[in-house]
């Protein structure tokens, strides 16, 4: 792809945007940004462009801007059917996202792309992982956090390229094709964007459009609209399944997680000894794991990767076993649905650690669950009475003033056999910079308890996360 004095117009100067920005511009390409935002807003952030002869048109998109451009890297974020968008389809300007612009310089490599409603991020970066195990050069990117752009420089040809990619990004691809695409399951999401789930189904559909017989599609067994990702590809089928075995693909024979693509069972670990819970999660794995057979990586590699694996920083993240006490960071859980899930997760007494600033969650949902699961609730933040009276009755609850004197609670109440469990069920921004602060500090105090005496704490000063 020529990009040399084209005229491109970035629309959205988030991550994408920026990283966009920043590649076509050293790619020679004359770059215009739009964003809605003002310059006050965005000042943070677009300081990375300076110096890079980028033209900025801030605070609105403004139609004239459209003049002359050769093409559009629209972000994730920006709406097809936004009457900026349209206009520039009226006049016939190609529109792509930042997917399809990094792929015209990595299709001569390796590319396995995740979707899927809930859990591309740990898959992605189990992938990632076990790759990396196995020796081999992964570049792991994309709706993950970190733009695919941003990456290219650093890629050889000996890389193996992961992405996690999501509907919106789909949407504007043209000849983006994964060698291996993933779909770990379709559910209900972003009816905000589109009309209804068909709408959002087709989108993700995408990611098979231009696969072929040399290529494959990792689906979900379990999931009903997966007959639908398999009837418009000709990519070879591979099948995942936490119920019931499968013919090809990876499954659980009793407790083993087992993958058999090249005729033979290779049974892998048992799913008790993975650190990452809950029946989502072995979905999660067994999808990682046909991946990775499909790559040739050793079974050794995969076991030993697997068994590593204590998840995605701040999702179900496995912290610290003490005293037969398992520690959980959940601090990305911001919603009551996050709460919900994370409480499903453990086969074992909770107790949670909760609250923060509410953003207008129902609690009241979780009474059942939380009468079933949970010994007893600490509760933090300016939610803390909110939470309290929604959940009433329903367990013991506490309310603490600090962070660190309810994680020491939390470890006071636990018995062996329990799980503490942060998943705060709010934002962070009452007491925190934001969730990876709250989760670190987490992190911080929990690996510092001192197992010799439960309810006290070693004696070594904590180190406070600034970052
Ligand atoms: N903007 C406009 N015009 C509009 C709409 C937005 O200018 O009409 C501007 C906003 O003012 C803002 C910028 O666009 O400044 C934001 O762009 P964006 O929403 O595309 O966000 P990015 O920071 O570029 O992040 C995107 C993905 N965001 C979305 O898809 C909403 C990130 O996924 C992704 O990690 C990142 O690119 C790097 O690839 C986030 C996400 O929530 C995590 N994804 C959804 C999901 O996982 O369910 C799809």
């Amino acid at each position: 792809m020529e990009l040399k004095d084209k005229n491109i117009l970035v629309v959205g100067l988030g991550k994408s945007g920026i990283s966009a920005s920043k590649f076509l511009a050293k790619k020679g390409a004359k770059v215009t940004a739009t964003d809605l935002k003002s310059y006050e807003e965005l000042k943070g952030s677009i300081v990375q462009l300076e110096g890079m002869g980028i033209k900025l048109e801030l605070g609105e998109h403004k139609d004239q801007v459209l003049y002359g451009m050769d093409l559009i890297i629209i972000s994730p974020g920006v709406p097809m059917n936004s009457s900026f968008i349209l206009n520039a389809k009226k006049q016939n300007i190609p529109i792509i996202g930042d997917l399809e612009l990094a792929y015209n310089f990595i299709n001569h490599l390796p590319i396995v792309a995740v979707t899927g409603t809930k859990g591309k991020t740990t898959t992605t970066t189990l992938i990632g992982e076990i790759l990396k195990e196995d020796g081999r050069k992964v570049v792991v990117a994309g709706n993950i956090g970190k733009p695919i752009c941003d990456e290219i420089e650093e890629i050889t040809d000996e890389h193996i390229i992961v992405l996690e990619v999501s509907s919106f990004q789909l949407e504007t691809i043209t000849k983006f094709k994964p060698h291996i695409s993933i779909v770990l399951n379709v559910t209900v999401d972003h009816m905000d964007r589109y009309e209804n789930v068909q709408e959002y189904v087709e989108a993700k559909m995408l990611i098979v459009k231009n696969q072929n017989e040399k290529d494959y599609i990792i689906l979900n067994n379990e999931n009903k609209y997966s007959p639908l990702f398999l009837a418009s590809t000709n990519a070879v089928p591979i099948y995942f399944s936490g119920v019931t075995p499968v013919d090809v693909g990876a499954f659980l024979k009793g407790e083993q997680l087992t993958v058999n693509i090249q005729g033979t069972d290779k049974e892998i670990c048992s799913f008790k000894d993975l650190k990452i819970k809950g029946p989502h999660n072995i979905e999660n794995v067994l999808a990682a794991i046909s991946t990775v057979e499909l790559l040739k990586v050793s079974q050794e590699n995969i076991k030993n990767a697997v068994l590593k694996f204590s998840g995605v920083e701040h999702r179900q993240e496995f912290v610290r076993e003490i005293n037969k006490i398992t520690f959980i960071n959940n601090s990305q859980g911001t919603n009551v649905d996050a709460v919900m899930k994370s409480l499903l997760s453990y086969d074992m007494p909770i107790i949670l650690i909760a609250g923060g600033r509410d953003k207008g969650g129902d609690f009241t949902l979780l009474r059942e669950i939380v009468k079933e699961r949970v010994k007893a609730i600490v509760l933090i933040g300016e939610a803390k009475e909110l939470i309290h009276k929604a959940l009433d009755g329903s367990t013991t609850i506490y309310e603490e003033s600090s962070f660190e004197s309810a994680i020491k609670l939390s470890y006071s109440l636990a018995k062996s056999g329990d799980c503490v469990l942060l998943s705060p069920g709010c934002a962070s921004f009452d007491m925190f910079k934001n969730y990876e602060e709250r989760g670190r500090i987490f992190k911080n105090v929990v690996l510092n308890l001192w197992s010799g005496e439960k309810n006290m704490v070693q004696p070594f000063p904590l180190v406070t996360d600034h970052s």
